[in-house]
């Protein structure tokens, strides 16, 4: 059956150098695919210091702005795209609060993570964002549309 636009609404998620460092790769992914959404893009990255200056490029005016970009190109990172039904808001939600002490226990920074510098993943915070993170880390050909026998169920 042919998916509504809504159904295509894709999300970039970043697994950052201390989530991958702390194997919680297969946790997070596994999230994402329990609930449904669907898988569109995945590769292993090492950024490098400039790379991660574009990607937070919206919050160079910030303190601690050096600290976050040399921690993003520290290490490996797993760039995904998701697709599905709201999954830029409720994948924010699946992800918790930024700093971890204030995020619900059940999402993934309230059960795995305790410090703002630490906080194990990122989410795109909006269509927008989602759109130019998606182009920042993804070539086109990258992004794959496929059916899976689960769509039919879910929506
Ligand atoms: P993200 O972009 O990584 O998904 O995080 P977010 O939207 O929840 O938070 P944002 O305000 O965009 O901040 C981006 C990342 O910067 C780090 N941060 N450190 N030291 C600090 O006070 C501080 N504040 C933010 C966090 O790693 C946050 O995820």
């Amino acid at each position: 059956q042919e998916l509504s636009a809504a159904e295509l609404e894709r999300t970039f998620i970043a697994i950052k150098p201390d989530g991958v460092q702390r194997g919680l790769i297969a946790e997070i992914i596994a999230r994402f695919e329990r609930k449904g959404y669907k898988l569109v893009a995945i590769k292993l990255v090492h950024p490098t210091k400039d790379f991660a200056e574009k990607h937070y490029d919206d919050l160079k005016a910030r303190p601690f702005f050096n600290g976050l970009t040399d921690f993003l190109s520290s290490g490996p990172v797993v760039a995904m795209v998701w697709e599905g039904q709201g999954v830029i808001k409720y994948g924010r939600k699946m992800i918790g609060a930024t700093a971890p002490l204030a995020s619900e226990p059940g999402t993934i920074r309230g059960d795995f993570a305790i410090a703002v510098g630490r906080n194990i993943i990122h989410g795109s915070d909006g269509p927008e964002t989602a759109k130019d993170e998606i182009a920042l880390w993804f070539k086109p050909e990258e992004l794959l549309t496929y059916k899976k026998e689960t769509d039919k169920w879910l929506y």
